[in-house]
């Protein structure tokens, strides 16, 4: 059955309940958003959504895609609408958001991104590009200057990276006199908001009017961090039946998620803001500690399971999750190795966020893919796993679990194959330089130095630690030879 495209001509179809908590065509854009895939359609879109509900305002969202213009494609027809599905064991709850007003194809109309970012009634512009997205040196802290796309855009082409978008967008505002911005990094990456500082006062320093430039975000830009936390698998073609079934209209741009959600902002605004706190945001002095206890808990968690449960032939983390061994190891990571290295959050049970953790991980209403999580790996695990075993290391600790993780990682990108002989979906930017890396020698012990001596994904020094190497060789012969399983239990009775 053809359906009509849910828009908002057709808004009255949609079952009372499930239409947007707030009119759109009320609502004018307040804020950019970069990068308006699944994620931020599930998160931030949402809590503005409620926020707009308790509080109205000037709160809607342009949304930027940044590489491809399928999500374009997907909203614009719509008129800017999309429903949310959230999934849990009692059911499916679906409603649609109204929030997003505008959507501009970024990689189509580079100069429209930069004429946004500098309109006066913006005052925000929010950023979910991922890991690999901010083009950052790790060694260095700054961008990666030989990268070939930070290198078009400082030669002063219409700018196409998130970096390059702020820093032209943010001289426009102002030649223009917009006024002061506040940029919110919305990716999971330790200190966020002071990484994505640095980066753009660098990109700005070199460019045109560098200092003036400089002086002006000094002045008038804000870079509060934040963490973020909703479970948001790729759609389906059957999520998106799904979510029809229940509204009456096709949606195109639908997004599934769980009913969990989290969004911990610093309070350091250059101008207005929605009323996030009404729809539950935390606003904080400091949203480091809450970054890295969710970085390392969640995400550590998460990225380990991807790689055993790639390994063992789980595609789904609800599935990973129940394997003999699985669950030992991610709560041997959570208790034993993570939990040392965090400082304390009053008003956190670190017990209780550990056991719904878990929980969330468990839902099997929430088909998540293991092989989305063990994606661009080389850029997500030094936040994820490498730190906390440098951590640890540094606290005398023995990081087994956290290593664990970090060997079937090594065992994913190099051997790309199951236990069953299959082959890995391996997707990383630095797929090719690991595979140089590792060309010369399969044997334990010489991929793990050749991959530990590497400074785009771990940090200086490690690599000295017999420790650290011998583990990790003594660990992915394991995998090599017992499996995912029998060296998960290891690991797990290693810890009694
Ligand atoms: C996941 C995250 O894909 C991944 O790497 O670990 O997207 C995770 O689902 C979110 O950070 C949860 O907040």
């Amino acid at each position: 059955m053809t359906r009509e495209r849910l828009s908002l001509a057709n808004l009255g179809s949609v079952p009372a309940s499930m239409r947007p908590k707030v009119d759109p065509r009320s609502i004018g854009v307040g804020i950019v958003h970069l990068g308006i895939g699944a994620f931020h359609r599930a998160h931030q879109a949402s809590f503005t959504e409620d926020a707009l509900a308790a509080t109205p305002g000037n709160w809607g969202i342009c949304g930027v895609t940044q590489r491809s213009g399928a999500v374009a494609a997907q909203l614009l027809p719509q008129d800017g609408l999309y429903s949310i599905s959230e999934r849990t064991d009692a059911g499916t709850r679906a409603s649609v958001v109204g929030v997003v007003r505008e959507v501009v194809d970024g990689s189509a109309d580079p100069a429209e991104v930069v004429r946004r970012i500098a309109s006066p009634e913006v005052h925000l512009v929010t950023l979910t590009v991922t890991e690999k997205g901010y083009r950052r040196d790790p060694r260095t802290g700054t961008l990666r200057w030989e990268d070939p796309e930070v290198e078009a855009d400082l030669a002063g082409r219409d700018p196409r990276s998130a970096v390059g978008q702020l820093v032209a967008g943010i001289r426009a505002r102002r030649h223009r006199g917009s006024g002061p911005l506040t940029v919110v990094s919305c990716d999971n990456l330790a200190d966020n908001g002071r990484v994505l500082g640095r980066l753009v006062t660098d990109l700005a320093e070199r460019g045109e009017d560098g200092s003036a430039t400089t002086g002006w975000i000094e002045e008038h830009v804000r870079f509060p961090s934040t963490m973020v936390d909703r479970i948001v698998p790729a759609t389906t073609d059957a999520d998106r039946a799904a979510a029809a079934g229940l509204l009456g209209v096709a949606d195109h741009a639908a997004v599934v998620t769980e009913a969990f959600r989290q969004w911990v902002v610093e309070d350091d605004f250059a101008g207005p803001r929605p009323a996030w706190e009404a729809a539950g945001v935390l606003l904080v002095g400091d949203a480091r500690p809450w970054e890295l206890a969710k970085v390392r808990l969640l995400n550590g968690s998460h990225s380990t399971l991807a790689y055993l449960g790639q390994l063992a032939g789980s595609s789904l983390v609800a599935d990973a999750i129940r394997r003999p061994g699985f669950e030992g190891v991610v709560r041997r990571l959570m208790t034993v190795d993570v939990e040392p290295t965090l400082a304390p959050l009053p008003g956190l049970d670190l017990a209780a966020y550990e056991e719904q953790l878990l929980e969330r991980f468990m839902n099997r209403a929430l088909p998540h893919r293991t092989a989305q999580i063990a994606a661009d790996g080389s850029q997500k695990l030094p936040q994820r796993l490498v730190g906390t075993v440098s951590d640890r290391r540094r606290q005398g600790g023995e990081p087994l679990a956290a290593l664990l993780g970090i060997a079937a990682w090594m065992r994913f990108v190099v051997d790309r194959r199951d236990e069953q002989g299959n082959p890995l979906p391996v997707d990383d930017p630095l797929s090719g330089a690991i595979a140089e890396r590792t060309s010369e020698t399969s044997v334990a012990g010489a991929v793990v130095e050749s991959l530990l001596d590497w400074p785009a994904v771990f940090p200086p020094g490690i690599a000295e630690d017999h420790f650290v190497r011998d583990t990790l060789a003594e660990l992915l012969d394991r995998l090599r030879r017992n499996g995912a399983e029998a060296t998960a239990r290891h690991v797990v009775d290693a810890s009694r």
